[in-house]
């Protein structure tokens, strides 16, 4: 017999840009449009028992918004502030507020890449890290915040 797992809430956070992914001439971030990776976050999702908000903005105040707000609702966020992952001391703060689980997710291995895109201010704050995998590292990163929050759950709501 199985046990049926806890459900969980978990809001996954998209920074500015992303919803250009797949559209983008460079194609660092993949072939999957925003809409198509967003589908596939979700059955995941619901395949971990895991009830997941999917939210984009390029506005760096509405996701300090989004955080604040996940503070008892949200068992966990997944985090990919894009850009603003580099210059952001606002959303750090904000993400320090945030009592559950946090993994950093980023489309690009944001390491092979220029150099200013090494320093991130999120990774001070995040259990763990996912970079480089693309649209498989964002499902993988869903599975990492779901089982950290189960492990080591705190009241979320
Ligand atoms: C996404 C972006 O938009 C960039 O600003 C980051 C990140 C990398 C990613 O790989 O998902 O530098």
């Amino acid at each position: 017999m199985t046990d049926t797992p806890t459900p969980l809430t978990i809001w996954f956070l998209n920074g500015p840009n992303a919803n250009l992914y797949g559209l983008d001439a460079s194609k660092n971030y993949g072939t999957d449009s925003f809409p198509v990776l967003q589908s596939r976050c979700e059955r995941k999702a619901a395949s971990l028992c895991v009830e997941l908000r999917f939210l984009q903005s390029n506005y760096e105040g509405q996701l300090i918004d989004w955080i604040q707000e996940a503070r008892g609702v949200a068992d966990g966020i997944v985090i990919n502030a894009a850009g603003l992952t580099y210059t952001s001391i606002p959303i750090l703060d904000a993400l320090m507020s945030f009592p559950g689980k946090i993994v950093e997710a980023h489309m690009s291995n944001i390491w092979k890449r220029e150099p200013f895109r090494h320093h991130s201010y999120i990774s001070k704050v995040a259990d763990g890290v996912i970079a480089g995998l693309g649209g498989d590292g964002y499902e993988f990163a869903i599975e990492a915040v779901a089982r950290l929050a189960r492990k080591h759950p705190h009241a979320a709501a």
